[in-house]
């Protein structure tokens, strides 16, 4: 149907995902490593592009597609795409915000219980039979009562926050700036905040500005009994740093569900029962793909239709 806008589809997406957009558009399936100096006419006659946030969209791709108008990420993070020569091009980038913000934030209370209390390391000892044979796990720390920091009070750092007020004995924040409106007690630098916290939540957004954000210092600062939980991007933490704290006991676990050159997870991590290792899982339930789906759609249909974008990020 040469009457329905050409659209690529970058790297791999997500059945519904891909069925609605067949419907809509001529998809056309570019593998995110392809050469883009080869591309097809056909392709290169793309309006739009669709991507996941693992894959975005470098500087590289918006080049080899001409007509490129409109990039619709299904991820709120869009770290991996160039905004800057997206702007200078005048093509806009729409991202997934709010819907999957309650799923993210589950997922980082569940790292956080995962890592305080033991469960995966406790887990695996069951499975070996040590429990059977006698052995004793060791006592852990606990959640309740301890001091919280979330390390960016965005959407997802505030629907964090809300699920552990009732269990945290304080909840501290770090933003550039103060909330206006946050009941949570402001910290203004970010090393006194991981002093202050027997758990550091990271939920910044990604990007250059963020980039090893928790370095060997703040590190420190969170200190021998703290944990680090991150849901937000593995750049935002000194991968190799955290890894030195990790095998040194300088910090007592981290709950990490991003690192910084996904798929690869540093194999250190992998020997340590003081980790719980999730595989990019935040935003990962049926329910909310579908929305991030809906609304990746949602924000194409406005395009080709010359409504507003739902939701634009450029
Ligand atoms: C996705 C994410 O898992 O929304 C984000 O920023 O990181 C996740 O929702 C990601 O888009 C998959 O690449």
């Amino acid at each position: 149907d040469t009457d329905r806008p050409a659209i690529v589809a970058f790297g791999p997406l997500y059945p519904y995902l891909d069925a609605e957009l067949e419907r809509r558009f001529t998809v056309h399936a570019v593998p995110a490593d392809a050469d883009l100096t080869a591309l097809s006419p056909a392709i290169r006659a793309a309006r739009a592009l669709v991507s996941f946030g693992s894959v975005g969209a470098p500087a590289a791709i918006m080049d080899a597609l001409p007509a490129l108008e409109l990039i619709g990420l299904f991820s709120v993070g869009y770290d991996k795409v160039d905004i800057d020569h997206a702007r200078a091009k005048g093509i806009r980038v729409t991202n997934t915000p709010d819907v999957l913000t309650d799923d993210v934030a589950d997922l980082a209370v569940g790292l956080l219980y995962a890592t305080v209390r033991n469960i995966a390391a406790n887990d695996r000892l069951v499975r070996a039979g040590a429990w059977a044979q006698g052995r004793k796990p060791a006592l852990s720390a606990r959640v309740t009562g301890s001091r919280i920091g979330i390390l960016g009070l965005g959407r997802i750092g505030r629907a964090i926050a809300w699920r552990l007020e009732r269990q945290a004995g304080e909840i501290l924040y770090h933003n550039r700036r103060e909330a206006a409106d946050a009941p949570y007690r402001y910290v203004a630098d970010a090393i006194d905040l991981a002093r202050q916290s027997d758990a550091l939540i990271v939920a910044t957004s990604g990007g250059p500005e963020a980039a090893r954000l928790v370095d060997a210092a703040m590190l420190d600062a969170l200190g021998p009994q703290g944990v680090i939980v991150n849901i937000s991007r593995g750049s935002v933490i000194d991968e190799d740093a955290l890894v030195a704290a990790l095998a040194e006991r300088r910090i007592a676990g981290a709950g990490l569900d991003v690192f910084a050159h996904e798929p690869h997870v540093p194999q250190a991590l992998l020997a340590m029962d003081h980790v719980v290792l999730q595989p990019h899982q935040g935003s990962a339930t049926v329910h909310r793909r579908q929305a991030m789906a809906d609304l990746v759609l949602a924000n194409l249909d406005a395009w080709f239709a010359g409504s507003p974008l739902l939701t634009p990020v450029v």
